[in-house]
């Protein structure tokens, strides 16, 4: 087995990478009845339709994390996965209101993975940065609360903000008003956009909501004016391969649109987004693609670069990556 290319990963939900044992573990610890009785049951129901099948089973899970030590464990067991496949760096999706919804402090959240982030380069030679997302099926009212809710984290914990869930009906015009505050707060700007959406959403990010990244982004490649946009803009795009395949936007992974996509100029990374539920973690998203596709060490190697390119490290920290 080849050792994995040093990488920076950079569209990966905390609560995705909740692997079926921990969860089971965080269940008894919390004494939460789950309707799964073992960790197979649980790998069972990983066999989604679309998005939002997906997103039914990835929010119920959550009930098993309650304190913040739960969010501890959940970061830290990460961190150990990531550093074996290669990661250096990481910047950290989270869903607050996922959890404020059903009671959970966003103090108990922030706190709870802050302690696992604040000692990971130290334990596993990973910077990190944490980038609060709004649920964009929630209302943009709900958006603005929490955003006001975390003002005390920004800069130091929290450092960007992102957009996820339910994408189709749910553009990112809806959310305009609450990244211009995210924005005058000096926090980094991405959005998903052009996973199940239309090219119409991606140009709404970096027009309406003035994004530095799109996370996805694949269904760019059926408006040739966004593409070129997003060329000449050198504007990173975070591509989850195994992810797109589970979720049925791709239908083989040997039809992935990212060779295209490289092909075309763009700058590309490639990501894990969900790991415990999509089949695999970066460096399987960087095998199953080059098992599928063919692609080469060339390719691997810039898709490796691109990842500290398109990451919020400063100058200096990125030039040690490179
Ligand atoms: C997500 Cl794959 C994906 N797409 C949109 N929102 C999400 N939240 C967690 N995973
Ligand atoms: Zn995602």
């Amino acid at each position: 087995m080849t050792t994995p290319l040093p990488k920076a990963e950079l569209h990966l939900h905390i609560e995705g990478t909740l692997e079926p044992e921990l969860a089971l573990a965080l269940a008894a610890r919390n004494g939460i009845d789950l309707p799964y009785g073992s960790a197979d049951d649980l790998r069972a129901a990983y066999s989604f339709r679309d998005l939002q099948s997906f997103l039914d089973l990835y929010y119920a899970l959550m009930a098993v994390l309650r304190t913040e030590q739960d969010f501890t464990d959940l970061a830290e067991a990460y961190l150990a996965r990531a550093r074996r496949q290669g990661v250096r760096h990481a910047e950290i999706f989270f869903d607050p209101q996922a959890h404020t919804a059903r009671g959970v402090d966003l103090r108990t959240v922030v706190e709870g993975l802050g302690r696992a982030l604040d000692s990971a380069e130290q334990r596993h030679g990973i910077t990190t940065r944490l980038i609060l997302c709004f649920l964009r099926d929630l209302s943009a009212e709900d958006a603005l609360e929490t955003l006001e809710s975390a003002r005390p984290y920004f800069g130091t914990l929290i450092t960007a903000v992102g957009l996820d869930s339910a994408e189709v009906g749910n553009p990112p015009s809806k959310f305009q008003e609450v990244f211009a505050l995210a924005r005058e707060a000096g926090l980094h700007l991405v959005a998903h956009a052009g996973e199940e959406g239309p090219p119409e959403y991606v140009w709404e990010a970096l027009d309406l909501l003035r994004v530095e990244r799109i996370d996805h982004g694949i269904r760019s490649l059926e408006d040739e004016r966004l593409v070129e946009r997003l060329r000449r803009e050198r504007v990173p795009l975070t591509v989850c391969p195994l992810s797109n395949v589970r979720l049925r936007c791709v239908d083989r992974l040997e039809d992935h649109p990212l060779p295209r996509m490289l092909e075309a100029g763009l700058l590309v990374t490639v990501n894990s987004d969900d790991p415990s539920y999509f089949g695999g973690y970066v460096e399987d998203n960087f095998r199953a693609l080059t098992a599928a596709l063919g692609l080469d060490e060339e390719q691997r190697r810039t898709l490796a670069a691109n990842s500290f390119h398109a990451s919020f490290l400063d100058d200096k920290q990125r030039a040690a990556y490179l």
